[in-house]
């Protein structure tokens, strides 16, 4: 036992060091960076395609995907006509720094100051890995039930930010907003929420300002 503890140990010291080179990337760059990660099907791609909708009138935007398998993510990005690199990882329940790293040779930096990364489904094991991210954005969907935070609280706690979304179908389910928002903001008091929707766009306008508002504020900084 206290040599699997050791190994994840040492795993994850590895990828803090392979996070903090990525970081460095970024910073070199003036890219800003902001991961998106969720419940398979709580809405991260619909989401940055709506968003990015806006996004890119302000700034130049690009996006990592991540999956377990198919480029579908990235080819609905791409369809957008904006830059898209998929990493497939054959498996793994989570992207790490360094197949992060791996991508960033395909970011085409110079034409991006805003970076997405969309992580694999899960909402328990991409909360151990930083990825050398700005910003963290956990995204929940309101017919997953209001009491997620409880239940994962790694990612509530580590997240800057949470989007509930599907808000259009709440006419349709027993959800109780209020009670979502005081388990997320228990488990991580300093949470920003948004409420969206992307079929209606609803909400979407707020996200989108409160990225470019951490974004001049990383810039300032
Ligand atoms: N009703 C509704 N459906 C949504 C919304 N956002 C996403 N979806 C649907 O949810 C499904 C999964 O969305 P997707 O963006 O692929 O989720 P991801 O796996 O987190 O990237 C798709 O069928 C979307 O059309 C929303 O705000 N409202
Ligand atoms: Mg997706």
């Amino acid at each position: 036992m206290a040599k699997i503890v050791t190994l994840e140990q040492r795993i994850l010291k590895k990828n803090s060091e392979v996070a903090a080179e990525n970081r460095r990337c970024f910073d070199e760059h003036g890219a800003f960076v902001v991961s998106l990660a969720s419940s398979p099907g709580s809405g991260k791609t619909s989401l940055l395609e709506v968003a990015l909708g806006r996004l890119r009138q302000e700034v130049a935007v690009g996006v990592i995907e991540g999956d377990v398998q198919t480029d579908n993510d990235a080819r609905r990005i791409e369809a957008l006509g904006l830059p898209a690199v998929q990493v497939v990882t054959n498996g793994t329940c989570h992207l790490d720094a360094q197949m992060v790293q791996g991508a960033l040779e395909h970011v085409p930096f110079g034409q991006v100051e805003l970076l997405f990364i969309e992580n694999v489904g899960n909402l328990v094991c991409p909360a151990s890995y930083d990825l050398g991210e700005h910003l963290r954005v956990v995204v929940a969907s309101v017919t997953e039930g209001e009491d997620k935070p409880l239940k994962y609280p790694a990612m509530f706690r580590r997240s800057d930010a949470l989007v509930l979304n599907k808000i259009d179908l709440l006419p349709y389910l027993r959800y109780d907003m209020n009670a979502a928002r005081a388990m997320a903001l228990q488990v991580n008091p300093t949470l920003k929420i948004f409420e969206t929707s992307c079929v209606t766009g609803e909400g979407v306008g707020e996200f989108c300002e409160w990225i470019l508002e951490q974004m001049a504020r990383n810039h300032a900084a």
